[in-house]
């Protein structure tokens, strides 16, 4: 537990290894925290996703560098559209942390994290469904992988930081 921390905050300004974006399929940019992300880290971050990414699967993630961000790297997944709760939604969700967390491991040299509450914006994803899945994916990876020192969840809302403040018994 004491690998996890609780911000309230923009996680552009973070300089963490690695920020984690709540992107779309094409990863080219959009609104929310990606358009946030898109503009802090210079138009270099669309043109390396265009060339070298290409597309990401919702519950998937890739890397990308971090540019002009504070943040070496930008590790984008794509959560899911809310359609109601029986279209997979909650795997997806789970999976867009698990595969974020794999793939900052695999690529080695990232030791702290920082992801925003994915989901929960544009997409439509029920904040304290979203938070439950979120933490849950989190600890059971961090409980396996010791080489992630540090896992950040940023939140932006007041909402989302005052669930994430309960659940984390913070
Ligand atoms: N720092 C941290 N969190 C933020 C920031 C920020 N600068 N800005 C917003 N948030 P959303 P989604 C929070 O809508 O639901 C985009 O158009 C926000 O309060 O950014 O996964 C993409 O291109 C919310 O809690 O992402 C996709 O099309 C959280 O980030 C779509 O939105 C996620 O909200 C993805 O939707």
């Amino acid at each position: 537990m004491d690998r996890i921390e609780l911000i309230k905050g923009d996680i552009t300004k973070l300089a963490v290894d690695a920020i984690v974006n709540a992107a779309n399929n094409s990863l080219l940019g959009g609104g929310g925290v990606d358009g946030a992300i898109h503009r802090a880290a210079g138009p270099e971050l669309k043109e390396y996703n265009r060339k070298y990414l290409k597309w990401c699967d919702t519950g998937d993630a890739k890397i990308s560098p971090g540019f002009r961000l504070p943040a070496k790297y930008v590790i984008h997944t794509v959560g899911p559209v809310w359609r109601g709760g029986n279209n997979n939604e909650d795997e997806l969700l789970a999976s867009a942390y698990r595969r974020s967390l794999e793939v900052a491991v695999e690529h080695g040299d990232i030791k702290t994290i920082a992801f925003p509450n994915i989901s929960t914006g544009v997409y439509g994803f029920p904040k304290e469904r979203a938070a439950d899945i979120a933490i849950k994916t989190v600890k059971e990876f961090l409980e396996q992988h010791p080489e992630i020192e540090k896992v950040i969840f940023v939140t932006f809302d007041d909402e989302n930081y005052r669930i994430y403040k309960q659940k984390l018994g913070l």
